[in-house]
Parts: structure tokens; sequence; C-alpha cells
């Protein structure tokens, strides 16, 4: 489906950029005539402050900022008037200097987790894509900030390989398309690809002519797109091939490539979701979440200067809870990304509705508590796709506007955030806007009650990651395990368990490592705990485990109500209302899938008495 794009959070602004727009200065220039012409502002003078940088100053009727500074600086001001909150005097620059989106996009027009429709560039083995559709979502990185897009898949299937070759004319047409909008171009590599592309016998990181074949690799692209961001690698991990295959480590691999892009200033990317997919799930030693922290730890400081590490936000796979990943917090001398999911793969895959700034407001936090380790980028995988709305839900949106803001000012309220975009989005003002508001800064608590609460992860069916299977990860290869018996359930992951609670600096270790001081929500991803022990607040934790899954679908239904009450617009409403009820289906699932499990297993009624589709014999 490539239908004509939707309202998005930029309504005043949907209008075709000229093509001769060169420029971000120029385009800044046309935006904001667009802009003037709906909302009647003034329009400011433009003065163009190279030593700004990103960064942008709206003072006494003039924006200034250097050329990318003065795009944001524009769309800021447009924003703010259209979000009720003109600017008169503010500045403000970017907290990360890069603010990325990875797109997990196939050339044959499959997108890997994509829950948005197909790929908006490529189709059936090659590029293809609706320019004026591409400006569109281009404008919308743009206004929020964005200004990294690596746009194939880090499982690079062929012929995504070529993207550096026989399609780099194309790959440098797509890049030219988003230059006026800040937005640089990333290409994920495969780490064989001399091998598999080259016609070399080996990808060794530490041989000649895989030196000079990448050498020649980054000249050629640097020649036809001069301002390329880098290259993106996931490498030794879940069968992708990497420097373990001849016995090189990890800061070897990505130094390779690393050195091969630093004559033009580009960065390599090097993601660190690297742990044994093959386990024996009867190996209760092995603990999937401290694999990262064990190949990167003794690496910290080996890593060139462009080499980012990206490391997913928790130490499993974006679970809807996972405390924060210590590989975070244990390499000072590395530059470091943490890497989040806007495409919903476990979080209900835009069709139960997830906002995601309340997450990443603990996830900060939590970084803090651990000692507050300088990041230097922020990478998101996209849940952008070719269904009208772009993002599959419309609510969804919220989360790629709600990144944007994110990676700019980490310290954003996620409620400003959220309700700037509903009054952006749908112009809500009042109740109507408190009401959408509200029910997105929930969202996420209830998904995780009726899905996962306590830390519990992993109940989720394979391979789909999309409704109940509370064994489906028991007993597979992926070190997903929750270990549930007859008496008790979750991982001791302290040092009487697996030690994983020893890569985290001290502040994290004390408050996770007793049971007593864990947040409830964490409970169960590091301690194992009897059915009958009780919590904090007097309840046993098998009555916990049923009232949060009651509770999360009862406060899935009172969401339903206030949908169905919101004056939406169509298409939205209607879309809206559907994933509402898919939603309420896939909850009522979890509740009853998880508490029933938990029923037959432990034999324990509901003090409630509620019906628990458990069938006791007695
Ligand atoms: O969560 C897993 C996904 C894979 C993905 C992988 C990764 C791109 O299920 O689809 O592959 O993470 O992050 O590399």
């Amino acid at each position: 489906m490539n239908t004509a794009p939707r309202r998005h959070w930029l309504p005043f602004l949907n209008k075709e950029v000229p093509a001769d727009c060169a420029t971000p200065t120029e385009t800044a220039a046309f935006e904001l005539k667009t802009g003037c012409e709906s909302l009647r502002l003034r329009m400011p003078e433009l003065e163009l402050r190279s030593e700004l940088g990103e960064g942008w100053r709206i003072s006494g009727g003039t924006i200034s900022g250097g050329e990318t500074g003065l795009l944001y600086g524009v769309y800021a001001y447009l924003m703010a008037a259209a979000a009720g909150k003109p600017i008169a005097e503010a500045e403000s620059r970017p907290r990360y200097a890069l603010r990325m989106i990875n797109c997990w996009d196939n050339m044959d027009g499959s997108v890997e987790r994509g829950y948005s429709g197909r790929s908006l560039w490529f189709r059936d083995g090659r590029f293809s894509y609706d320019p004026v559709r591409l400006r569109q979502v281009a404008r919308m990185l743009a206004s929020v900030g964005l200004n990294v897009l690596c746009i194939n898949n880090v499982n690079v299937h062929e012929p995504a390989q070529g993207l550096i070759d026989e399609f780099l004319p194309d790959t440098a047409r797509l890049a030219a398309l988003l230059r006026p909008f800040g937005v640089r171009l990333m290409l994920s590599v495969d780490f064989s690809q001399p091998m598999r592309h080259g016609g070399l016998p080996t990808a060794d990181p530490l041989n000649k002519e895989v030196q000079r074949w990448w050498r020649d690799t980054a000249d050629r692209v640097y020649a036809a797109i001069p301002d390329f961001a880098g290259l993106l690698v996931k490498a030794d991990s879940e069968h992708r091939p990497g420097p373990f295959t001849y016995g090189r480590n990890h800061a070897e691999g990505a130094n390779l490539l690393a050195r091969a892009l630093k004559p033009h200033g580009g960065v390599l990317v090097w993601r660190a979701f690297v742990y044994n997919c093959q386990q024996d799930w009867r190996d209760t030693k092995t603990d999937r979440p401290m694999a990262a922290y064990e190949t990167y730890h003794p690496l910290d400081g080996q890593f060139d200067g462009n080499v980012i590490l990206q490391v997913k936000n928790g130490p499993f796979d974006f679970q809807v809870r996972e405390p924060i990943s210590p590989t975070l917090l244990a390499m000072p001398r590395t530059n470091l990304a943490m890497e989040l999911q806007l495409a919903q793969e476990y979080t209900g895959q835009q069709t139960d509705i997830y906002a995601m700034n309340p997450m990443w407001k603990e996830l900060m936090e939590e970084l803090r508590e651990g000692g507050d380790p300088q990041l230097c980028a922020m990478a998101a995988v996209s849940n952008l796709g070719d269904e009208s709305c772009v993002t599959g839900h419309p609510f969804a949106a919220v989360n790629l506007f709600g990144f944007g803001r994110f990676a700019w000012d980490p310290a954003a309220e996620p409620e400003r955030v959220i309700a700037d975009w509903v009054r952006l989005t749908y112009g809500f003002e009042g109740e109507t806007q408190a009401a959408l508001t509200a029910l997105l800064m929930n969202s996420r608590a209830v998904y995780e009650k009726y899905t996962a609460p306590l830390g519990l992860n992993w109940m989720v069916t394979p391979n789909s990651h999309y409704g109940p299977n509370p064994s489906g990860y028991e007993y597979q290869s992926w070190g997903t395990y929750h270990r549930a018996t007859r008496e008790a359930v979750g991982i001791d992951r302290t040092d009487s368990g697996t030690g994983y609670l020893s890569q985290y600096p001290a502040a994290l270790r004390e408050k996770y490592g007793s049971a007593d001081t864990c947040p409830d929500s964490l409970l169960l991803f590091f301690h194992r705990r009897r059915y009958g022990w009780v919590m904090p607040d007097g309840r046993t934790l098998i009555q916990r485990i049923y009232d949060d899954h009651f509770e999360g679908y009862a406060e899935a239904e009172k969401m339903a109500e206030t949908l169905a009450a919101l004056p939406l617009p169509e298409p939205d409403r209607s879309e809206a209302l559907r994933k509402m009820a898919l939603q309420l289906h896939n909850a009522r699932e979890w509740r009853d899938v998880i508490n029933s499990f938990f029923a037959r297993l432990s034999g324990c009624a509901d003090a409630q008495g509620r019906d628990l589709c458990a069938d006791f014999d007695d």
C-alpha cells in the first residue's frame, strides 16, 4: 500500500518543498513562509550563524542558528506557535550529536519487525519511492531534530550489500533528497562483505587486503555522498558474521571499518547485541543478560575515536521492562549510544497503544543512579512504513516525535512532549488534550500490567512476539527463561544466583540486590520468589500476579471508553477504534493465559474469587 500521506504533527507544513531547495537555509525560509500562511505569524528574520551549529536562538524577532540549527529553530518556532506556546526568547542546542533512526528495511520491500506496512524506499530488490512522500517523512524527522537515517536492516540480506556498490548512485540520490532536511544517510553493512561482495577469501580485520577493500569502499562512498554519516554493523550476533570467526575481538573488528571511514569524518556504529543464541535451556549457569558486558567491558579504551558502541537500553531485548544495560555503565573510555526501539516488537506491535517517553525518562534516571555516563548518541529502531499514517497506528507517531524531542533534550518532560504531540496532531486543547495525553502517558503501565508485570518477561509467543505463550521460550535456545515451577518463579541474578548483579556499579547493586529495595517492577528479573512471598504492599506474589493482570485488562477497557469519547478526525478515529478492539482481545488473552498458567501450576486460588480459568480439581 502506498497511499497518500496523512495527518501528522506538522499538518500546516504538509506542502511540497520545491525541488530546487538545495540547502537547509532555503528550506527553512520556505517552511517558514508556508507556516506563516496558515498560522498568520510574523515572519522573523533569519540569521545564519555557523558557530551555533545545530543550535538555534530566537530573540528580538530573529531566529539565528548554524545551517541546520536555523532549520531546527524555524521548526521549533512554528511548532511552539501551533501548540499555543509561542516563543519570544529562547535558545537550544541538542544534547547528543547523533540522533539516529535505524530502519530494518530489506530491499525486497519487507521490514523486519515492521508494523507499519512495507518499506518506504525499497521494493523488489531496488530503490523505489515517491519523492514527495519521502520529503514529508524527512520533514517530520527534521522537525524534531533527528539527523541520521540508516535505511537498511542490520541483518544485511542480499542485495543490500550492493547499496555501497552497484546501487551507490541510487543511494546517493536518496542522500541528496534527505540533505536539505539536515538528515544524513547511514548504511548497515555485513562484516563478511569483502568476501561476499569483494571476492576476497577472508574478512579477517587484520588482513591487509581486507583493510584496503574497506578503505577503497569508503573512498567510493564518500566520493558519491560527501556527507555520508557512516556505517552500522551487527556482528557475531544471531548468526551474523563477525571478527570472532578469525579469533579477533570486537575492537579489532570495529576499528577496521572505523579506520576506513576516518579520513572522511564518518563514524562506525557497532552494535553490542551479542549473546549465545544457541544456549541449552537446561544450563542455568549461563545468563544471557550478562553477555554484552562480558564481551565489551574488557575492551573499554580499545575502540578508535570514531567508533560508537550502540547498546540496547536493557540487557535482553526491548522487553516491556528491563533494568538499564550494565554495559552502558561500564565503558567510560568508549563512545556510547543507547538503542531504543520505536517499532513495538514486544510492546504491542502498533496495535496496542504504547507511548514510550515515560519509559525513556526512567532509563535516564537509572543511568544517573548508575554514575551518569556521558552518551554521545541516541538511536532508535524505526517504526516507519508505507501505510498511510506511516507509523502503523495513528498514535504511534507520538513515539517518533517523542524520540526526536528526547534525543535533543533527554530532560524534556514526557507529559509535555506528549501533550505537544496531541495538540499539534489533533489541535486538541483543554480537557480533550488532557484526556488523550493521560491515555498515552498511562499506556505503557497498562500494557505492562496485562502482559508482564513484576519484571517477568519472555512469556510472549515465539517468533511473532505478539500475544501470550508462557512456555513458548522456556525450552528454547535463546536464553530467555522464567523458570516457573509449582513453588516459585523468577531468576536469582544476585551473587547467590547467576551473578549478573555484579556487573552494576555499587548504587544499583544495592538497590536491586535485595528483594526489599528492588522495585516491584523488576522483582522477578532479579529475584526468584515463592508464590506465597509477601510483597511490600501486603499481598502475596501470586496474588499480585493475578491482580495486575486483572487490573491491566480493566484499565485497557477504560482506555477504550476514553478513546471512543475523543473527537478524533477520520480516518484516525476508525483506525484507532479498530485497533483498540484488537488490543482488548490481546489484553484478555494475556490476562487469562498467564493467570491460568500460574493458577494451574501453583494451585493457588484468587483471593477475590475471580475466574482464573484454572479448573482446579478439588
Ligand atoms: O529482537 C531481535 C529481533 C530481531 C532483530 C534483533 C536485533 C534485526 O527479534 O528481529 O534483528 O533483535 O536487534 O538485531
